[in-house]
């Protein structure tokens, strides 16, 4: 909360975490009659918000952010991040591409020496997406990865659609050896949107523990 300046425009992630960030928001702002506007990651962001009062507007509407709050699926010792847990990783990265601070909040849980334990989501577009999917294949076999799985989020009974139409493939690659060369040929696949690793965006990572206490990093 003390990263938020209510009387500028802030960026809000997706996810349980970021809910009750909003919750706090509201509390703390919006039920004490404050007006607060901010830009949203995903529908899920939007609805809940706007249904506590909150003004939330386009991304296109406003120059750099300067502050967006997140939540992370794994964070490394370098705060790099797996995202994408919820789904919402296109948003979310395009969102905390264009502010000056990028805060993530996780519980310790969270934080791990190596990514890849979670799996890696990865967002493609829907046409020619199982040919996609073997390109994936084919790229983690030459980059050493033994027998990965790699499986569309929601199949079978019903492949999970994002926010901007498209689907999600989940890596599961247990330790990711080099997560910039993992990025680099995931995003140089045709048919890949965005890959859920945020390399080198995170600026202060907030973690909380089971004892309500927190620390910055
Ligand atoms: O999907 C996402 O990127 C979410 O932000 C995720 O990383 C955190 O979700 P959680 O707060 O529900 O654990």
């Amino acid at each position: 909360m003390e990263f938020i300046n209510p009387n500028k425009v802030f960026g809000l992630g997706t996810g349980s975490t970021v809910n009750y960030l909003i919750k706090e928001i509201h509390e703390a702002y919006v039920s004490k009659g404050q007006s607060i506007t901010a830009v949203s990651t995903s529908e899920e962001t939007t609805n809940l918000a706007r249904r506590l009062g909150m003004n939330i507007i386009d991304l296109d509407q406003v120059d750099e952010l300067d502050v967006v709050i997140d939540g992370a699926d794994e964070v490394d010792p370098k705060n790099n991040l797996i995202k994408g847990g919820g789904g919402a990783l296109l948003m979310e990265k395009i969102v905390a591409s264009h502010s000056k601070q990028f805060i993530v909040i996780v519980d310790d849980s969270k934080i791990v020496s190596k990514l890849g334990k979670f799996p890696l989501p990865i967002e493609i577009v829907r046409f020619g997406s199982e040919k996609t999917k073997s390109s994936v294949e084919k790229l983690l076999s030459r980059l050493g990865y033994q027998k990965p799985k790699v499986y569309f989020r929601g199949a079978p009974s019903g492949k999970y659609v994002t926010d901007q139409q498209n689907y999600i493939l989940d890596l599961h690659l247990n330790e990711i050896e080099d997560v910039r060369q993992m990025y680099q040929g995931l995003i140089g696949i045709v048919g890949v949107v965005e890959v859920g690793l945020f390399i080198d965006m995170a600026a202060k990572i907030i973690i909380g523990d089971t004892n309500g206490s927190c620390k910055v990093i």
